[in-house]
């Protein structure tokens, strides 16, 4: 056979390999994770909420499994989804806190993370919307390629924003890349001073479209002042009113490109975080004001995926996991009504939680969660413990990737698919550099001086003689019951500090690395 029909031929027996490949769906299911900002257990329609109106979310809640005990690990969001992409407690990195905008990247690219056991099981990865766990390696030069970036720890794309959306840069950065950059107005971070000459929102306030009420008062971008300060990269800024247009489509055409092959995609709402800048077509969608508005953009976000997948024809292909890294604040430093709007209509936004963000109360860190998979998974409400550190070993478990080393994370895949209730027999939860531990019903609130709130009004869950109190009794936990089960919470204690050992010391009241 000369060389020419021998590439014929094997040419012939590649399409055929393809074309059958391009027949039968992939064995590995694709898998969407979204996750919202600052969501709060109450906040959605299928969880109770009042002002709100959330028919695509909720579709994901009913026809798939609904958890009622699901937690983040933490009452922030850098550290929540540290865990979620580690697989770790947060409280053992030191760096995983609330990061400014500039943040070096938290995640070491040698670290192992869920969208590298995703990549190296033949699946293309994605991240898009936010992200907050730091870019580069410090003192990021926004006009060149940041690196490392989100694409060194186990993403094929990312677009996303750096940290927050009150923080600057407020631009997009693709695959380590400022989106619409011009070179000749290169753009300039600093959390430390302003850039000579530059408005902010203190000699400017006449910039501004939306108020501040606490920090929130430096560079202005969009009528809104921020957290950081920002010289340049005027064409590259973010117009806020239409970021979920922007990720939206973004997602959409992540799908779309990918829908032949296995993928992951983190898809990272950046609702209802402040500023709360619903699009003008959510204005006035609820009575609650930008928060709820917010809320229900968000839903339309979901709602478009969703719809997205069906037209590709991969609904019954595709795991859907909806959650949110932490629970909700009202006044997170800007006036929006949301706590006036809240009072009036009588508005709860964590439910029956006591506290909300940045609390060690259950508001801060009990939040929605569902999994959703067409004809797969069947309709179901489950009270058993999980963790968002957990998605990473049932992943694992799903796609059987074997393991290796030690992790936080627990394979609860039969409890993820809606096949058994065996949840966690315990967690440990985090806020503001602090623990608590709860072990099936019962929560222990270790003593913690420092203030009962912070400028939100959330509730700390600072106790400064501890708290015990069993959830299935009293959900809100409004009883102290440590003086009544003083051996329930001695034994808690003990245990909580076995588990958490070298990382907790108890006369700084903070987590430590020795
Ligand atoms: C706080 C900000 C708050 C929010 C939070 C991070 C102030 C006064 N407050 O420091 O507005 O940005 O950080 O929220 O600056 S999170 O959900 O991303 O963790
Ligand atoms: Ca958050």
């Amino acid at each position: 056979m000369n060389k020419i029909n021998k590439s014929v031929q094997l040419g012939i027996l590649t399409g055929v390999l393809v074309s059958c490949a391009g027949s039968d769906k992939p064995s590995t299911p694709n898998i969407i994770v979204i996750l919202a900002d600052d969501l709060g257990y109450g906040d959605l329609s299928v969880q109770g909420a009042t002002e709100v109106n959330t028919p695509n979310i909720d579709k994901l809640a009913n026809q798939g499994i609904r958890f009622t005990n699901a937690y983040a690990t933490s009452a922030t969001s850098t550290p929540s989804r540290y865990a979620l992409m580690t697989g770790m407690y947060p409280w053992k990195n030191r760096d995983a806190k609330i990061l400014p905008g500039d943040a070096p990247l938290i995640i070491n690219p040698s670290q192992f993370t869920l969208p590298k056991m995703m990549q190296e099981s033949g699946y293309v990865t994605g991240a898009i919307g936010k992200w907050h766990l730091g870019m580069g390696a410090g003192n990021v030069n926004w006009n060149d390629t940041i690196k490392p970036n989100a694409n060194d720890i186990g993403f094929d794309y990312s677009n996303l924003i750096a940290a927050t959306n009150d923080r600057v840069p407020t631009v997009f950065v693709e695959n380590g890349l400022v989106v619409g950059l011009d070179i000749n107005d290169p753009i300039f971070i600093s959390y430390e001073k302003n850039f000579e000459g530059e408005p902010t929102a203190l000699t400017n306030p006449e910039m501004m479209k939306i108020q501040w009420d606490h920090g929130h008062n430096q560079s202005v971008h969009n009528g809104i002042p921020r957290i950081g300060y920002q010289k340049g990269g005027k064409s590259a800024m973010w117009k806020d009113e239409d970021m979920a247009d922007y990720f939206t489509g973004q997602v959409k055409d992540f799908i779309t490109q990918n829908k032949n092959k296995p993928f992951f995609l983190y898809f990272g709402l950046h609702q209802p975080h402040v500023p709360r800048t619903p699009n003008q077509r959510f204005v006035g969608a609820t009575n609650l004001g930008p928060r709820g508005d917010a809320i229900v953009e968000a839903d339309w976000c979901v709602g478009e995926l969703m719809a997205h997948l069906e037209k590709e024809g991969l609904l019954e292909n595709t795991i859907v996991i909806f959650s949110s890294d932490n629970g909700p604040v009202l006044n997170d430093g800007y006036k929006d009504q949301a706590a006036e709007l809240a009072n009036k209509y009588d508005y709860k936004p964590a439910g029956n939680l006591r506290g909300g963000k940045y609390s060690l109360f259950d508001g801060g860190t009990h939040i929605p969660l569902f999994v959703y998979w067409k004809h797969k998974v069947q309709s179901k409400v489950s009270d058993a413990l999980i963790c968002q550190v957990d998605v990473l070993a049932s992943i694992a478990s799903l796609i059987n990737y074997p393991l290796k080393g030690e992790f936080d994370s627990q394979n609860l895949l039969p409890l993820l698919l809606g096949k058994n209730d065996e949840g966690r027999k315990n967690l440990v939860i985090e806020a503001n550099g602090k623990m608590a531990y709860r072990e099936q019903d019962w929560v222990l609130i270790p003593p913690y001086s420092g203030p009962e709130r912070n400028l939100t009004g959330n509730e700390l869950g600072n106790l400064p003689s501890g708290g015990l109190f069993n959830l299935s009794k009293d959900q809100e936990q409004l009883i102290n019951i440590k003086d009544v089960y003083a051996d329930k919470f001695n034994s808690m204690q003990k245990t909580f500090l076995e588990i958490v050992g070298e990382f907790y010391n108890p006369e700084t009241e903070e987590i430590e690395l020795k």
